[in-house]
């Protein structure tokens, strides 16, 4: 069964989850040193939350650069999985990125979008994602592989799969507004030097 019809291809059909939780379920299933892109938003927070690794990085400036960094991580790693984790605003910033990422088909790379409709963390002004379906246009671009996770069960299940067979992969998610439960520590040149430690790049 391909991906696409095993899961939800709509945004309606997904299950509005938790971020958190979503994160503490991702994390728990990493035991091959993935590295994991947070990134701008939220997204970050609650991946530190969810226990640092310094397979880790922490964008804490720029919108739209957690799946071009992630990226360029799967291009110069290929036996590393690695997982992008971004938000809805974000990937709207950066769809272009999407047509990359088919065009150069890493088969070890993991988009996960956070959708909540909204640029939260700056005020939860909303976004254009409830008009123009971020998995949907995931497909167009060529990503075959991308479909919606229906709920907490299911986002396991596809997150699972993905760490196990050849990508690239997106799994839209539908989270909350939640309060983050934790705020990453603002240093960026040691969130770099450990992130580089951690891809054993950096002694
Ligand atoms: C080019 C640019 N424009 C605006 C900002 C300010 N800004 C930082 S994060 C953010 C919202 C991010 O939204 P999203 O990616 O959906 O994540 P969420 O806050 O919902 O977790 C905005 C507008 C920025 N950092 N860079």
């Amino acid at each position: 069964m391909s991906f696409a019809s095993n899961h939800p291809t709509r945004r309606d059909q997904a299950k509005v989850m938790s971020r958190a939780e979503l994160t503490r379920r991702l994390v728990a299933r990493l035991d091959h040193e993935e590295a994991v892109i947070g990134g701008i938003g939220f997204a970050n927070f609650e991946l530190w939350g969810a226990g640092q690794r310094p397979q880790n990085f922490y964008m804490l400036g720029s919108m739209g650069l957690a799946v071009p960094i992630a990226l360029g991580v799967a291009l110069a790693q290929p036996s590393r999985r690695v997982v992008a984790l971004e938000g809805d605003g974000s990937m709207l910033m950066q769809l272009g990125a999407l047509a990359t990422v088919a065009g150069l088909a890493p088969k070890n790379l993991i988009v996960v979008i956070q959708d909540n409709g909204a640029y939260q963390i700056t005020g939860g002004q909303p976004t254009a994602a409830s008009v123009a379906d971020l998995v949907a246009v995931a497909r167009a671009s060529g990503l075959a592989q991308s479909a919606w996770a229906a709920d907490e069960g299911d986002f396991e299940e596809m997150v699972v799969r993905a760490l196990r067979e050849d990508g690239p992969w997106v799994i839209g998610t539908r989270i909350d507004s939640a309060k983050p439960e934790a705020t990453t520590e603002r240093d960026p040149a040691r969130i770099r030097d450990q992130f580089m430690r951690g891809l054993g790049v950096k002694r």
